[in-house]
């Protein structure tokens, strides 16, 4: 039995350890700061957001079994809340208002706990309003151990800007008359109707903050090795991504090893990222990487400056307009390491759903509110979840809190990459299967932001 001193004194240690361990997990946090600065495009400043460590590094670079252990202050003037894309977290910490945690209130601050039990290109952005249309996004990079010290990382990400103010975009979207081609596909698609590309005109879009007139030049070594890490970070823009005269090795897709395809042009929808190894030729030379708009001729990229080789002149208009993405290589891509093979314990059906008037898009039909219940499911399930889009636009499909694996994809099964959005084009049923193993209450919408803004987003939940 201890004395009241012994007590007292072990009660005293154990306070001050405690304390210590505080100050030490306190110096030990990665500070972000959500705040507001200003970028020139195009010629015009602009006054946009970002998230940032105290040193102005974007976003954060860290390791596998490093514990994800970040204090995340908004120093804007408005609520704000970020998404840690692709990752797994507990589900309070996960950055959806209104399901996961309330909002950041402007001056005030929130601390994130979790593993990092996986390794890969993620990326974070803010899931408040259309914050993210104003570039509050930024890279999370979990180096997996098998980074080389003869292989360079580059981080290369895209986004579309507009001088227009988001609610501004989205007001005109809404009030804009539909065509005949848009929303509702099904009751009225001619055999030969186009898919709708793109909803909004952007005055640029943007590789790492710039454009192609002053694009960014990473250094690269003649003979050497490059990782390619690329993230779409547009709110509503999907790109082919151009290596030119280069051939890589696509290693990865939203951060989980694929096994290997080669080529020079790669799809990359909304919010997906793609992991490209590329040898870098023996001669001085620049190598651009372009990220052209699906469906048009607009362009953005970088330059991979591998000696003295002279800077090319790039336009931001590739020759030919480019063609809308399809599911090719999704065909064809295998997970490194599939789920186990398994029967679903149950399957939901979505429909990919939208209204002919004021911009109305929806899950089967129903416009995401707060009284919208969750879909049901059970912990330790296997969930297969197939969605076929009834809308002449293609929605990029983003589950939170697990990845999944594409198994099918109009009726053909397969075992297809693991991910954590899957594009779904017009006409076309793509089914994903994921364990249930992260309980908690979760968002599953499309990730095109404006589409998401209207309603096209729904939960899961088991808790
Ligand atoms: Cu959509």
């Amino acid at each position: 039995m201890l004395s009241r001193r012994g007590f007292l004194a072990g009660t005293l240690a154990a306070g001050a350890a405690s304390q210590l361990r505080a100050q030490s997990s306190d110096e030990a946090r990665t500070v972000l700061r959500i705040e507001r600065r200003d970028i020139e495009v195009n010629g015009k400043s602009a006054s946009v957001l970002c998230v940032r460590q105290p040193d102005g590094t974007p976003g954060i670079t860290t390791k596998i079994g490093k514990p994800f252990h970040v204090r995340l202050e908004n120093h804007i003037e408005e609520p704000s809340l970020i998404h840690w894309h692709g990752l797994t977290p507990p589900w309070q910490q996960d950055g959806v208002p209104e399901v996961s945690a309330p909002a950041i209130l402007p001056g005030g601050s929130a601390d994130y706990d979790f593993p990092l039990r996986i390794g890969g290109t993620y990326w974070m952005h803010s899931h408040y309003g259309l914050q993210e249309q104003l570039l509050l996004a930024a890279p999370l990079i979990i180096q997996d151990g098998s980074e080389k010290a003869d292989r360079q990382d580059i981080i290369l990400m895209l986004s579309d800007f507009s001088f227009t103010p988001p609610a501004r975009i989205y007001a005109d979207l809404r009030s804009r008359q539909p065509s005949m081609m848009n929303m509702q596909g099904l009751a009225m698609a001619p055999v030969k109707s186009k898919p709708d590309l793109n909803d909004v005109n952007y005055d640029a879009l943007l590789a790492n903050g710039r454009t192609l007139k002053d694009p960014e030049v990473v250094k690269v070594e003649k003979g050497g090795r490059v990782r390619l890490r690329i993230i779409n970070a547009s709110s509503m823009s999907a790109y082919h991504i151009d290596l030119g005269k280069l051939a890589g090795d696509l290693i990865a897709v939203d951060g989980i090893p694929v096994q290997k395809v080669r080529g020079n042009s790669f799809p990359i929808p909304v919010s997906q990222r793609l992991d490209i190894e590329l040898t870098i030729p023996k001669t001085a030379a620049a190598h651009p990487v372009l990220a052209v708009l699906e469906g048009e001729r607009s362009q953005t990229g970088i330059v991979l400056l591998a000696g003295s080789g002279r800077l090319p002149r790039l336009s931001s208009q590739a020759r030919m307009a480019s063609p809308p993405l399809t599911l090719d290589l999704e065909r064809t891509l295998r997970a490194v390491e599939p789920l186990a093979d398994r029967k679903a314990d149950r399957t939901h059906v979505i429909n990919l759903t939208g209204a002919m008037q004021g911009y109305q898009w929806s899950l089967n039909d129903v416009v995401w509110n707060k009284d919208v219940p969750p879909l049901e499911i059970a912990e330790g399930e296997r969930v297969e979840l197939v969605l076929t889009n009834r809308t002449m636009m293609p929605h990029p499909m983003h589950l939170h809190g697990h990845s999944f694996q594409v198994v099918a994809i109009d009726g053909s099964r397969f075992a297809g990459a693991i991910r954590d959005t899957v594009l779904v084009p017009p006409k076309t049923t793509v089914v994903i299967a994921f364990d249930a193993n992260n309980p908690g209450w979760w968002s599953f919408h499309c990730h095109l932001l404006y589409h998401l803004h209207a309603g096209m987003f729904t939960t899961l939940r088991y808790v």
